[in-house]
Order: C-alpha cells, then sequence, then structure tokens
C-alpha cells in the first residue's frame, strides 16, 4: 500500500505552469453575480445568497479561479481519521451514530479509549499510505481531566512521525485548548454543523454558542482552527447560506473547513427521516463547497463524510469547486469511507498531487541527553 499516493511539495503560490490553464483566461470569466469582494470578511449575506443562485458551471468557474488564486492548483492535504473513544456520547446529535441517546436504535458497539501504541500503529499505516495529517475524534462532550494526559501524549508520538496532526474531542476550556497548543496540535476540530436557527432541530444537549466558545478557545491557543458543516440533513438553503455567514462573522475564518455530506445512519432521528424522504441533491453540496471556497479563499475545504456513496464524476465537480482536501482510508469514525485503492485510481485519473506534511512544532520537546540518559522538556520558539 505504500507510496501509492504522489506527493508534491506544499506550496501556497498559485503554480500557473502545473494548471493547464492559463490563469488569465480564467479570470476573464464573466457572471452575473455581485461585485466580487477581496476579502472574505467583506461578504455580506446578501452576496452570499447571490452566490449560492448562481447558475452551477458560472458558480464553479468563479470557485476554481479563486481557488488557484491562493493554492497550487492540482494539489490536495490528505488526512486519515481514527475513533480513540467510540459511542455512549451523552450528546444528543440526531444525525450521529456515537449518540448515547440513540444507542438503542443504532446498536452501535461503543468501546473505550485506545491504547497509545495502537493508535500510534495507526498514525505510522496512514503516514506509508501518504496522508499528512492524522485526526483523532472522541465520543465526548468534553476531554475529562483523566483523559488530558493521554490526548497529550497522542498529540507528542504522532507529531513525532512527522505527521500533523488534528484532534474532535469535543468542548474545550482556555486551559485545555492550551495544554493542547502546548503538546504542538496543528489543528482542532469542532463544527458548527449548521444555521444557528437550525441547530436546535439537531442537538439538544449544548448551545450554538458553546460551539462558538469552544472555538474561540482554538482559536486563541494558537492551534489552527478546522470547522465545518453538514449538508443534507433536512436544512434548508437559508440554513446554509447563514452557516457560511457564521465563518465570515468569526474574528478569522477557519485554516480547515470540512464540509460534510450527511450519512443517514438508521437509528438515528435524523438519518432515519433523510432514509425515508429522500436525501438533498449531491449538487446542492456541491454549490455549498463552491460558496464556501470563495467566501474563505485561503482555507483548506475539506470532502469528508459521504464521500464513499459518490460517483468519480461527482468527486471531480466538488475538486473543480474548490475542495482541496478530502479524508483517505477505509474507515472515517464509525462509517465506511471511499476506498484507498479507489481513491489513488481517482487521484491518478483527474491528476492530483498529495501535499506534504507540515506539521508546527511543539512547545516543549524531549531532550535525552546523551551522557547522563537524563531526559527534560526544552520549550521552542514558536
Ligand atoms: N464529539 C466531537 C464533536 O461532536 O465535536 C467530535 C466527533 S463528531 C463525530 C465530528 C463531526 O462529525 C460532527 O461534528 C459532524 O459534523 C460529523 N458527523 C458525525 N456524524 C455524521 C454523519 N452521520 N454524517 C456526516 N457527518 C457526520
Ligand atoms: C468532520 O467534519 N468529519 C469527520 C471529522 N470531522 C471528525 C467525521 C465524519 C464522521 C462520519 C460519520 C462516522 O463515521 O461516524
Ligand atoms: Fe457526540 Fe460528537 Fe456524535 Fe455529537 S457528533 S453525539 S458530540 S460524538
Amino acid at each position: 500500500m505504500a507510496g501509492l499516493l504522489n506527493i508534491s511539495e506544499p506550496s501556497s503560490q498559485q503554480n500557473a505552469k502545473n494548471n493547464g490553464l492559463e490563469p488569465d483566461f480564467l479570470t476573464d470569466i464573466k457572471t452575473e453575480a455581485t461585485a466580487q469582494p477581496t476579502s472574505h470578511s467583506s461578504y455580506s449575506r446578501d452576496d452570499i445568497a447571490r452566490l449560492f443562485d448562481l447558475p452551477l458551471m458560472d458558480l464553479l468557474m468563479q470557485a476554481q479561479t479563486v481557488h488557484r488564486q491562493h493554492f497550487t492548483a492540482n494539489e490536495v492535504q490528505i488526512s486519515t481519521l481514527l475513533s480513540i473513544k467510540t459511542g455512549n456520547c451523552p450528546e444528543d446529535c440526531g444525525y450521529c451514530s456515537q449518540s448515547g441517546h440513540h444507542r438503542d436504535t443504532t446498536k452501535l458497539q461503543a468501546e473505550k479509549r485506545i491504547e497509545v501504541d495502537k493508535v500510534i500503529a495507526a498514525a505510522r499505516r496512514a503516514k506509508a499510505t501518504g496522508s499528512s495529517r492524522f485526526c483523532m475524534g472522541a465520543a465526548w462532550k468534553h476531554p475529562s481531566a483523566k483523559d488530558m494526559p493521554y490526548v497529550v501524549e497522542l498529540i507528542k508520538e504522532v507529531k513525532a512521525l512527522g505527521l500533523e496532526t488534528c484532534m474532535t474531542l469535543g468542548m474545550l476550556d482556555d486551559q485545555q485548548a492550551a495544554q493542547l497548543a502546548d503538546a504542538g496540535l496543528d489543528y482542532y476540530n469542532h463544527n458548527l454543523d449548521t444555521s444557528r436557527r437550525y441547530y436546535e432541530q439537531v442537538v439538544s444537549t449544548r448551545s450554538y454558542d458553546e460551539r462558538l466558545d469552544t472555538l474561540a478557545h482554538v482559536r486563541n491557543s494558537g492551534i489552527n482552527v478546522c470547522s465545518g458543516n453538514i449538508v443534507g440533513m433536512g436544512e434548508s438553503r437559508d440554513d446554509r447560506i447563514d452557516w457560511v455567514h457564521e465563518l465570515l462573522k468569526m474574528p478569522k475564518a477557519p485554516e480547515s473547513i470540512p464540509v460534510n455530506l450527511l450519512v443517514p445512519i438508521q437509528g438515528t432521528p435524523i438519518g432515519d427521516k433523510v432514509l425515508a424522504e429522500g436525501q438533498l441533491s449531491v449538487l446542492e453540496w456541491i454549490r455549498t463547497i463552491a460558496v464556501t471556497r470563495i467566501c474563505c479563499p485561503t482555507s483548506y475545504v475539506r470532502l469528508s463524510a459521504g464521500r464513499e456513496s459518490l460517483s468519480d464524476a461527482e468527486q471531480a465537480l466538488a475538486f473543480m469547486a474548490g475542495a482541496n482536501s478530502f479524508f483517505y482510508g477505509d474507515k472515517l469514525l464509525t462509517t465506511g469511507n471511499a476506498s484507498q485503492s479507489s481513491d489513488n485510481r481517482l487521484m491518478r485519473e483527474l491528476g492530483l498531487t498529495a501535499q506534504f506534511a507540515a506539521p508546527r512544532a511543539p512547545k516543549q520537546v524531549p531532550v535525552l541527553d546523551a551522557m547522563s540518559g537524563h531526559q527534560s522538556q526544552v520549550v521552542l520558539a514558536q
């Protein structure tokens, strides 16, 4: 399995030579959209709504043009996910297989925390297959005090492999965020999932403001923010517009934005409803990706849950819409993902290359004195 992905040097600069299309040609594309603001924060809610309303091809061309102005064309960031603690979550998220509130109907087998050695073995495999980031998810409302040394150890060990690290552990207070930052965590994932209005239809055990508070703690700690949504939970386009608008109201847009397509899970309230009433058009998910790309031009936009059910052509459209990141590996947290062999084939067919990892240095690193064998912590300048 090793080395199947074609890995290219990272670069945030546009590389016109490998685009195949000249950017000057692309920037000539005219649309009937509003005058184009240059900074993400200058998009109003009306601007976002007008982008959603564009003819699809105009929207895709704009999104791909913006993408090429800020990223190397045809280069994608690849992450692998692992559930480090599965199921029995005290939250009641209506889409989630892991909620303890739905366990009688989902029948999900809960699992305790995975041992550190097993997590590291999974991270090694992820690296060997070409992933640059290893994302660890836990079905917690928030990590407890006794969980913190465990997650700190995981961050340090995974970083020592040369991988970027991401965690999604539920709510964090400011001290927990600082502890994770000190350990060198690169990204923290915490999704708003939808609009403030629709959120109360999705979860009742926590509030939108609590989500925003955790995101503020993560931002203030210096960890990169990863925050996305789920498309296709029965929300309206207005809710999708409001979700994009929420990102723009933040002091800084998240560095990473996963745009999940709902995986309808039997036994969950939202999954059952969608299975009975039918799924949203995939093109609306692609529109959401394109609008996100235009409004957050320097963020990584990730194809997340839902890829397993998509055709090559649908995924190609999502990359055309400016997605430049995806989850690689046969499993997400509890559900299946597109297989590695089909992803390798798709990347070859689309001419995509994988970006190298660029983990940030931890604030403290262990140093072993060769003479005495004594291990100490050295604080690095960030
Ligand atoms: N418990 C943590 C939390 O909620 O922040 C982290 C794990 S949670 C599973 C991470 C994200 O996965 C959720 O916020 C949601 O956006 C996404 N997710 C969970 N179940 C999903 C599903 N069935 N379809 C699509 N996305 C899903
Ligand atoms: C995110 O936005 N999507 C990932 C990751 N962050 C943690 C999770 C997707 C979960 C899909 C359902 C499952 O496998 O349980
Ligand atoms: Fe728990 Fe996260 Fe699932 Fe909600 S999405 S039930 S918080 S694991």
